[in-house]
C-alpha cells in the first residue's frame, strides 16, 4: 500500500450531518458578487480548521481577502509573489519541521497550504510547484482555476479553455478565441509523482471538504485542483456560478477524480451527460463559436473523458452528492 492510501484507509469524511462550523476565510471579503472562487476557498478552508499556515500567490483570492489593513483570514496566512507561493510554503514546512525537532515549538500537527490561481499555477509559478512537488515537502497545493487571470482584467493563462474569449484571446475574422488547449495541471502532478492529486468544484462542496481533507491526511505533498465559475470574467450572471461548476462536470469538461498513489479513482461517473453546448449557452466568452466549432469541442471533450476513464481501475463507493 502506498503512503497515500496508507494515511487514507481508516478515512471518515465529511457529511451534511457533520460540516465544521469554522470558517477560517470570514464573510466580508471584497470579491464580486457570485464568485465562484471564493465560494470553493471557504469550502477548503472550512474542511481544514485552523491549524494551518496558508501561503497565497497574487491573484483574486489575495486582493479580495486582505485590503489593508483589513483582512478575511482567522488564520495565520502569508501573501506573497505571483510566482513562488510554492516555494514559500515549502520553507515555511521545513522551518516548522526543524523548530518541532529542536523542540522550539510543538506543532506536529499544522498543515501547509499554498495556493493559487490558474494564472499562478499553470504559468508563472509552475517552476515553483515542480520543484515544492519534486521535494516531497508535506503541504497541499490548491490551484483555483477560473480559467484566465482574472484580477487584472482577463487576459488568457495556458488553463484558459479552446475557444474561449478573453482579452488577449479575442475572436475576430482570423481568430476564434483561445487558440490553444487547456494545460493538464492534474496530469503533471500526477507525474511528479505526487501521493495525492484530486480535482474538485463548489457545486460539489462535500467531495470539495473531503478531498481537501484527504489531501491534510496524506504525509507529503498533495495537489487538487479546484474549478471556480468567474461569473465577471466568462461573462455569466451572478447568480449563474454554481449551476456552471455542476454543469461543467456533468457534461464532461470537468471530471471529478482522485488519484491516490498513481491509481486513479472516478469520483462521479457521467452517465448522462449534458451537451457541452449547454454549458456554453450562458457564458458569453463562448458566445462567438460557431455549431461547427462547439461540436469539435464536444469531440474532444468526449475523448478526454473516455481517455481518463480507461485509467480508472475502481470506482469511489461514495454516498452521491445531490446534484
Ligand atoms: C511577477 C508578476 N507579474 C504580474 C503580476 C500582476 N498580476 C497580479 S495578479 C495577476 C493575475 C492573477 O491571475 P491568476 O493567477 O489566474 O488568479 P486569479 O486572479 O484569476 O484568481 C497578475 C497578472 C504580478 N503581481 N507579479
Ligand atoms: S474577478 Fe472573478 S474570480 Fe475574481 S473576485 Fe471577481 S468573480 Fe471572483
Amino acid at each position: 500500500m502506498g503512503i497515500a492510501a496508507e494515511a487514507l484507509k481508516n478515512f471518515k469524511g465529511f457529511n451534511l450531518k457533520n460540516m465544521p462550523e469554522v470558517e477560517p476565510v470570514s464573510p466580508g471579503h471584497r470579491a464580486c458578487q457570485g464568485c465562484g472562487e471564493v465560494l470553493a476557498l471557504r469550502q477548503a478552508m472550512k474542511a481544514l480548521g485552523t491549524n494551518v499556515v496558508v501561503c497565497s500567490a497574487t491573484g483574486c483570492m489575495e486582493i479580495i481577502t486582505s485590503p489593508f489593513p483589513q483582512t478575511a483570514w482567522r488564520v495565520p496566512w502569508i501573501h506573497v509573489a505571483f510566482e513562488n507561493a510554492a516555494a514559500v510554503v515549502s520553507g515555511v514546512e521545513s522551518a516548522y519541521k526543524a523548530m518541532n525537532r529542536k523542540n522550539i515549538i510543538k506543532s506536529p500537527d499544522t498543515v501547509f497550504v499554498a495556493y493559487g490561481g490558474d494564472g499562478a499555477t499553470a504559468d508563472i509559478g509552475m517552476q515553483a510547484l515542480s520543484g515544492a512537488l519534486e521535494r516531497g515537502h508535506n503541504f497541499i497545493y490548491m490551484c483555483f482555476d477560473n480559467e484566465a487571470y482574472m484580477n487584472t482584467g482577463v487576459q488568457r493563462s495556458s488553463s484558459t479553455p479552446f475557444g474561449a474569449q478573453t482579452t488577449t484571446s479575442p475572436p475576430g475574422k482570423k481568430s476564434k478565441g483561445q487558440s490553444t488547449q487547456k494545460k493538464n495541471l492534474p496530469e503533471i502532478a500526477v507525474a511528479h509523482g505526487t501521493p495525492y492529486v484530486a480535482t474538485a468544484c463548489p457545486a460539489f462542496p462535500v467531495d470539495l471538504m473531503n478531498k481537501v481533507k484527504k489531501a491534510s491526511l496524506v504525509p507529503g505533498p498533495a495537489y487538487i485542483h479546484i474549478y471556480s465559475p468567474c461569473p465577471t470574467g466568462w461573462r455569466c450572471g451572478i447568480e449563474e456560478s454554481v449551476e456552471m461548476a455542476r454543469l461543467a462536470v456533468q457534461s464532461k469538461v470537468f471530471p471529478l477524480y482522485e488519484v491516490i498513489d498513481g491509481v486513479y479513482y472516478l469520483s462521479r461517473k457521467v452517465a448522462k451527460p449534458k451537451p457541452v453546448a449547454e454549458y456554453f449557452k450562458p457564458q458569453r466568452r463562448f458566445r462567438h463559436l460557431t455549431e461547427a466549432d462547439v461540436q469539435q469541442i464536444q469531440a474532444r471533450t468526449d475523448a478526454e473523458y473516455d481517455r481518463l476513464v480507461a485509467k480508472c481501475v475502481v470506482e469511489v463507493k461514495e454516498k452521491k452528492e445531490k446534484e
